[in-house]
């Protein structure tokens, strides 16, 4: 069982908005669509069909049609002229031939534009959507179905053509069924080592479209045991029956690969990226994959990182190892995907110099401009592991001569595990829009991952995300918020945190001010005070090792080496500028000045980048450790109002729904109250300093 989220096209039309959903019109019959843009044409007129039946409670009539000089004929044995009148309404899907394009921009891949059409002689009122690819057609309808729903009408919109060039999910998904860092349930991918292919796939790939996602990694990046063997025949014919459901929505299947593969499934000696052997079973893979899924996009790799196999082991660099792949996928167009999630997870911690941060730049900034074409290099958004708070990884301004794209946590980690409401898009918009100052203009990671600073075609953003089998997708309802705004950022990025989640509750929920008002004020508000009652001022973790929920203020993964924070009785943080480990001269001039002074460091990210006394002053004229207690007492109440905000909801929601986002709400403060107590006690232990307003401190 599973529900349909944002899909449910609950929305309220008024009669003349109604008859417009009673014909859909549509070309799909005409020959210069390919079998798989004829699939996707057959989705788009399927959801009007989807939507008619929503609104107007029928199917519509379906009719083809023929434009020639710009003359539309509605082709249809049974069609009457309207009488009196009265005009023939309806939704018309046109797939717009080369020859007939009047506006360039429509070329691009997945671009639309939804434009009202007008006959006086025929009485004809159309919305329609006009692209020239199946994926646009489909992106068009989806388009058109979310204005419908949520304005209650339809509007132009001009050509839409997407932001970023992909836009992918990550799926931590093993073969066993079970997720890493999963909070929804168990895989609707994989179970006991078999693929999954049921009704609810088709579902997904319908719901991942709808919001413009364009390419899938079906499996974790962690890629052990059964995992390694999906590039083998035991799984094609699985495979290449996914890879045609997702196809019809636009999207392509990729698959995360052991760099250990030739070994553990080719039975050699090594995977040295250079041996002649290793070459020629990759060679051969690669010809042996592409026969068998044709559609397929192609490799997601993470090498040398937390014990996974990579190049470093035969003293080769990560560009010779991912070039090796790249050239023999090429002949197929696949892309190799490389992850710069590198670091020594055995660092000693304790040497001052040590810090992990540096390190994605450290290996990767050699080593720009080595990659081939279809290698993109996959950068977090910041330099740690999708922290509350972190400063955007230096990578972005640094590398000019290599395919990028963000990767960005949608899976709660560190940010409440779907118990919490957090609503990430705010902090996704603020990594996009961030200026690096690589050059004077079109500077920022949105510009660069979409290719409008330097002339990289391949790139785009990929999310790790949050979907598993239970019956909401995301474990707490309020988490689709982030599944949705992942997606519509990606599409546009001109898009605002609040207009995505104003969308996504309408699409979402019964349409009342009050919910709007409501969940407006909780989501909004949510990462904000997620952030309050956890980890202070960018220095992030303090979270319980391994499993990473719950506060424990020391908690180190490697714990042998030390604390993640260096807090001692005076004070806490990491000095990263160029007095401590350096870090800040990562970053374009500007930044590096901006982080490198307390003065102009933002306070948010303060404890990221200095190393700061308990009694020092932050720029609101509050001392460090006042600051730390009254965060962590100011952020409990937050969650107080959202839940007394949530309850007013109680009589407009479904019974199930509401209980079920209580029950997180109240776990979610319950959790915040720990977190408010351990961190503040530990301070006020090792501080010595009392609160300035006499709270109690347990
Ligand atoms: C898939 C963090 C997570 C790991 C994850 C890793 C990664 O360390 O805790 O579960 O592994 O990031 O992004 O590869």
């Amino acid at each position: 069982m599973y529900f349909k989220a944002w899909l449910d096209y609950d929305g309220e039309l008024n009669e003349s908005m109604k008859k417009y959903f009673s014909t859909v019109l549509s070309n799909y019959g005409s020959n210069v669509l390919s079998k798989v843009e004829r699939q996707m044409y057959l989705h788009a007129v399927e959801e009007v069909k989807t939507a008619a039946k929503a609104f107007i409670g029928n199917k519509p009539d379906e009719y083809d049609f023929m434009i020639s000089d710009g003359n539309l004929t509605v082709i249809k044995e049974q069609y009457d002229e309207k009488e009196d009148g009265e005009w023939e309404k309806g939704i018309l899907l046109y797939y717009v031939p080369e020859n007939q394009m009047d506006e360039e921009a429509l070329i691009t891949e997945g671009a639309y534009a939804i434009k009202r059409y007008y006959d006086e002689e025929k009485r004809l009122d159309l919305w329609t959507v006009r692209a020239n690819s199946g994926a646009g057609i489909l992106y068009g309808t989806f388009a058109l179905i979310r204005q419908a729903v949520c304005e209650g009408k339809i509007a132009d919109t001009g050509i839409v053509a997407p932001f970023h060039a992909l836009r992918m999910l990550n799926h931590w998904d093993n073969m066993d069924g079970t997720i890493e860092r999963g909070y929804s349930g168990n895989s609707f991918f994989f179970s006991k080592n078999q693929i999954l292919i049921t009704e609810r796939t088709t579902f997904y790939a319908r719901l991942i479209a709808s919001v413009g996602i364009n390419g899938v990694v079906i499996n974790n990046v962690n890629v052990k045991d059964m995992a390694t063997r999906l590039i083998s025949p035991v799984y094609y014919a699985k495979l290449r029956e996914l890879s045609k459901i997702f196809a019809g929505y636009g999207i392509k299947i990729f698959l995360s690969l052991n760099f250990a593969a030739p070994m553990e499934l080719g039975g050699l000696s090594e995977c040295d990226p250079l041996s002649e052997d290793v070459i020629r079973w990759w060679k051969e893979k690669m010809q042996e994959v592409y026969q068998e899924i044709p559609d397929f996009g192609g490799f997601l790799v993470k090498a040398d990182s937390e014990g996974r196999p990579g190049p470093f082991t035969y003293g080769r660099t990560h560009a010779e190892g991912a070039n090796m792949l790249a050239k023999e996928i090429a002949p197929y167009g696949g892309l190799i995907i490389w992850r710069c999630f590198v670091y020594n997870c055995r660092q000693d911690w304790r040497d001052k110099k040590t810090d992990r941060a540096r390190a994605g730049y450290d290996n990767f900034m050699p080593l720009d401009g080595k990659f081939l074409d279809n290698v993109i290099l996959q950068i977090k958004n910041g330099p740690m592991d999708f922290q509350v708070r972190e400063p955007v990884s230096p990578l972005f301004g640094g590398l000019m001569k290599t395919n990028q794209m963000l990767e960005v946590q949608i899976a709660q980690e560190y940010t409440g595990q779907q118990r919490h409401v957090c609503y990430l898009v705010p902090m996704w918009k603020e990594v996009l829009d961030f200026h690096t100052y690589c050059k004077e203009n079109e500077d920022t990671v949105a510009d660069i991952i979409s290719g409008r600073t330097f002339p990289i075609r391949n790139c785009g953003i990929a999310g790790v995300s949050n979907t598993g089998d239970d019956s909401n997708w995301t474990g707490h309802d309020l988490a689709a918020a982030n599944l949705y705004g992942f997606g519509r950022l990606s599409f546009d990025n001109h898009l605002t945190a609040e207009e995505i989640a104003k969308e996504w509750i309408s699409m979402t929920f019964p349409k009342k001010p009050i919910i709007l008002s409501n969940l407006m004020y909780i989501l909004m508000n949510s990462w904000r005070a997620y952030e309050s009652y956890t980890s202070p001022l960018g220095i992030g973790w303090m979270v319980n090792p391994s499993y990473h929920y719950g506060p424990n203020v020391d908690g180190y993964e490697y714990d042998r080496w030390g604390t993640y924070h260096r807090a001692d009785c005076k004070g806490i943080g990491v000095e990263r500028s160029s007095k401590g480990t350096g870090y800040t001269l990562q970053y374009q001039k500007k930044n590096a000045l901006m982080y490198e002074d307390v003065s102009t460091c933002p306070d948010e990210l303060l404890l990221f980048f200095h190393r700061v006394l308990y009694t020092d002053r932050l720029k609101s004229g509050k001392t460090l450790i006042q600051h730390i207690y009254d965060s962590h007492f100011e952020g409990v109440e937050e969650v107080k109002e959202f839940i007394r905000l949530f309850c007013q909801l109680e009589e407009y929601l479904e019974e199930a729904v509401f209980q079920r986002i209580l029950n997180r709400l109240t776990e979610q403060l319950s959790s915040a109250e720990e977190w408010r107590d351990v961190v503040n006690t530990y301070f006020h232990r090792i501080s010595g300093i009392e609160d300035e307003k006499a709270r109690i401190i347990y």
